[in-house]
């Protein structure tokens, strides 16, 4: 019988040989990364059984307690990547400064940026966590890797993903030609194409923030959420649902699948902080993915892949999903007093 299961292994295989659409060593960055998530996912599988649940009793450098898991995920991802000769450098969330290839190994010409464990606070509350990636090249010159290299726009990745541990562990990828989905086969231990050419309905009645931040919100989020809170009687005329499930891997995840919009907007509580998630390996792969399925992207007053970073723990405001939703509260940012 014909086996018509497409595994990520071959998919990529196709991809680099029959579409040309990625070079070899890039394939092999993505199956490395594949090759980690599984092994985080059988680390999140096991649980308390596992002894990896609860707090590391330390802080990462944005500040935040460090659960055991994001130590975890963030050396299984280190391990992984450092000897293949894919990579320069490495970047992420649980890190201060970027981890440079060894020399004892081959430089590969790619950057990879995670978020290890993304929805920390849902780790020990068995609900879907994540982890979350993106890839750029390293600028074109001859001298060693620094931090700055690090420093581009999100338009400029080449690849972007995240894995999402929930009832099932799935794998979601985007080369920048559409959005596929992957499910991990724990019997095969491999994962298998179950979606091809993700797209995000472009209308929505769902909407996901953190209501409890309500009374810090600008005006025009605020605007954005009461108008759907009123419902058919409102200016919407029609009801909006409300989801938040406090894992923005699982939130988009809902999102891609059946359309919705996501929010965490800049608001008063630090208000010197531009937003609470990360540009560069939260929002700028989130917001690939999501364009590269159809919907956009913004921080309520630009296209989030053409920020420009400054620095590689930026933050961010975020705002993605279903376009057509995603452009109102964008417009109604515009039409509101310019940001401070
Ligand atoms: P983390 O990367 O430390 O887990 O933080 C990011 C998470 C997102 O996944 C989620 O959308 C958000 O923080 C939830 O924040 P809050 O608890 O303020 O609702
Ligand atoms: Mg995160």
């Amino acid at each position: 019988m014909k086996n018509t299961r497409i595994s990520l292994t071959r998919h990529l295989v196709e991809k680099q040989r029959v579409d040309g659409h990625i070079p070899g060593q890039l394939r092999l960055l993505l199956e490395v990364v594949a090759r980690a998530c599984k092994s985080i996912s059988h680390a999140v599988n096991k649980g308390a059984l596992g002894g990896v649940l609860g707090s590391a009793g330390s802080e990462n450098v944005q500040g935040e307690v460090q659960k055991k898991l994001d130590i975890i995920a963030n050396e299984v991802l280190i391990e992984a990547n450092e000897w293949g000769g894919h990579l320069a450098a490495m970047a992420s969330e649980e890190m201060e400064g970027i981890y440079v290839v060894p020399n004892r190994y081959p430089q590969g010409e790619y950057l990879l940026l995670f978020d290890p464990l993304d929805g920390s606070s849902n780790i020990d509350v068995n609900v879907s966590i994540g982890t979350i990636f993106s890839v750029l090249k390293m600028p074109d010159d001859d001298r060693g890797v620094e931090e700055q290299d690090f420093l581009q726009p999100g338009r400029q990745q080449v690849a972007a993903g995240y894995c999402v541990y929930g009832p099932q562990t799935t794998l979601v990828l985007t080369v920048g030609d559409g959005v596929d989905v992957f499910t991990l086969d724990r019997e095969q231990g491999s994962f298998v194409l179950t979606r091809e050419g993700l797209r995000i309905p472009e209308d929505t009645q769902e909407f996901a923030i953190n209501m409890s931040n309500m009374r810090h919100w600008d005006e025009p989020v605020r605007r954005y959420v009461d108008e759907c809170l009123a419902g058919r009687e409102g200016p919407r005329g029609k009801d909006f649902n409300m989801r938040w499930i406090a894992s923005m891997v699982a939130d988009v995840h809902r999102i891609l699948t059946r359309g919705g919009i996501f929010m965490y907007p800049w608001d008063k509580r630090e208000p010197h902080k531009p937003g609470k998630l990360r540009l560069m390996y939260e929002a700028n792969p989130m917001g690939w993915l999501v364009e590269q399925a159809g919907g956009a992207a913004t921080n309520g007053r630009e296209r989030i892949l053409d920020v420009q970073p400054r620095q590689l723990h930026e933050r961010v405001s975020v705002i993605l999903g279903s376009r057509n939703e995603v452009e109102r509260v964008t417009r109604y940012h515009r039409e509101a007093a310019p940001a401070a």
